[in-house]
């Protein structure tokens, strides 16, 4: 008996270590809002998170998952408000599926065809710090609610160089992200590209590939679309608080973040409750002087978003903000690739959120040119982009930077603000 009882624990642990979120004949819409009347009805649906789930929204278009049991209902809904509904995604499981089984040549190293666990992450990190030993060092910002070393790396060729932070991978599903920050790390110290050279050789890199490690391996080994952390809330069944409304600047200030635990924009039950921020936030402000430019990576929509995000007022060197984002965007405009990048200040062009990191590093660390930065694509795969996206968007991402920092330096942004 005693046995029995022994393999059947064994094969209930093995069952529910194993249980993986499946997202069979999921839909994602297009829904085009007219108002925010409307646009609220449509975010209520996603109170409703077993069933629905808000990929974005902006005040011009909601994208919306629904599962096949809450079809209709969306159905019926959207019909009843006269609201057209586009198919954006048919099937997102059979996204996922394609997403992982890429024929890939790089299943053992580092190619960027495909996208890597957490653990290959570490191993490129381990590589690149070996082989370029002169000129990188690690970062070691602290660790995760589950105990995960959050590490990053710092580029410098030199002394009195301005610096460059850049947070990525704050939202676990954004894997984009991350696939383009170990990317840029590469190429900073392996490129004979004149400019990136430049880019490398004159400013320092701060880097943090992944700062929500336990969200993102999440997204690895459980559920493809997680967004938050993974500490759980006190009083509530739901877990994790959205780290991008963490931040202890005008926390809560907004209609933006939500008090609901439930809810994909859960600020936390306080500010710096989730220790991956509280992580970040102590590190740039132990190096605040040496950093000018404080970038921020998300997807998706292709928009660079300056401050601020909690109100619609305008930061003080907001024409500055959005000329530096102009030569982003015309740059990559500018690659064969021709993607359009559009800019605005967050709370005009996308929706109010308080508390993200943009924001705090603009208001709380005086780094005057601070964006976040979201990725591709438009609204065709969403979080799932197709790996052969990967390099072409990275690439984008590149000629956007060389073209973002010399019209900083241009604009007189790159001076340095320390003394070593
Ligand atoms: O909502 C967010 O946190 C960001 N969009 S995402 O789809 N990646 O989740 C936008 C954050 C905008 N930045 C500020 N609020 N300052
Ligand atoms: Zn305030
Ligand atoms: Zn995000």
């Amino acid at each position: 008996m005693k046995l029995l009882i022994l393999v059947l624990a064994i094969f209930l642990a093995i069952a529910s270590a194993s249980k993986v979120t499946r997202y069979d004949n999921f839909k994602v819409f297009k829904i085009r809002t007219e108002n925010v009347e409307q646009l609220r009805m449509i975010e209520k649906l996603a109170a409703d998170s077993e069933n629905f789930n808000l990929w974005h929204s902006s005040n011009k278009e909601v994208h919306i998952m629904v599962s096949p049991q809450k079809l209709i209902h969306l159905q019926n809904y959207t019909r009843s408000y006269n609201l057209p509904l586009e198919v954006m995604v048919s099937n997102v499981q059979s996204r996922i599926d394609a997403e992982k089984s890429t024929k890939s040549t790089d299943d053992l190293s580092f190619g960027w065809t495909r996208y890597y666990p957490l653990s290959s992450i570490e191993e490129f990190l381990d590589d690149i710090l070996a082989n370029h030993p002169l000129v990188t060092s690690e970062i070691n910002i602290g660790t995760s609610y589950e105990g995960r070393k959050i590490r990053g790396i710092k580029i410098s060729y030199k002394s009195g160089n301005p610096g460059i932070f850049i947070e990525s991978n704050i939202h676990a599903r954004e894997w984009i992200t991350s696939a383009t920050a170990t990317w840029l790390i590469n190429e900073l110290l392996t490129s004979e590209d004149e400019d990136v050279m430049n880019l490398a050789q004159n400013y320092d890199w701060y880097i943090v590939p992944v700062l929500n490690v336990d969200g993102f391996v999440y997204t690895h080994e459980t559920d493809r679309m997680w967004r938050k952390t993974r500490q759980p809330v006190e009083g509530s069944s739901c877990i994790g608080a959205d780290p991008n409304r963490n931040y202890n600047s005008h926390w809560m200030e907004s209609n933006g973040a939500s008090s609901n635990p439930c809810d994909e924009t859960y600020a936390g039950p306080v500010a710096f409750s989730e220790p991956e921020v509280k992580a970040l936030a102590d590190y740039v402000t132990s190096i605040k002087d040496r950093i000018n430019i404080m970038l921020a990576f998300h997807s998706y929509s292709q928009v660079l978003l300056s401050p601020y995000g909690w109100t619609q007022e305008p930061p003080t060197n907001h024409d500055d903000l959005i000329a530096v984002a102009k030569a982003y965007s015309d740059a990559v405009k500018a690659l064969p690739y021709n993607t359009t990048y559009t800019y605005g200040s967050t709370a005009d062009v996308m929706y109010y959120a308080s508390g993200a990191t943009n924001d705090w590093a603009y208001s709380e660390q005086g780094i005057e040119l601070s964006y976040t930065v979201e990725f591709r694509d438009t609204g065709r795969y969403g979080f799932i982009l197709p790996p052969v996206q990967i390099i072409p968007h990275c690439e984008d991402t590149l000629a956007g930077l060389v073209a973002l920092v010399k019209s900083a330096d241009e604009l007189g942004y790159l001076k340095i603000k320390y003394e070593d």
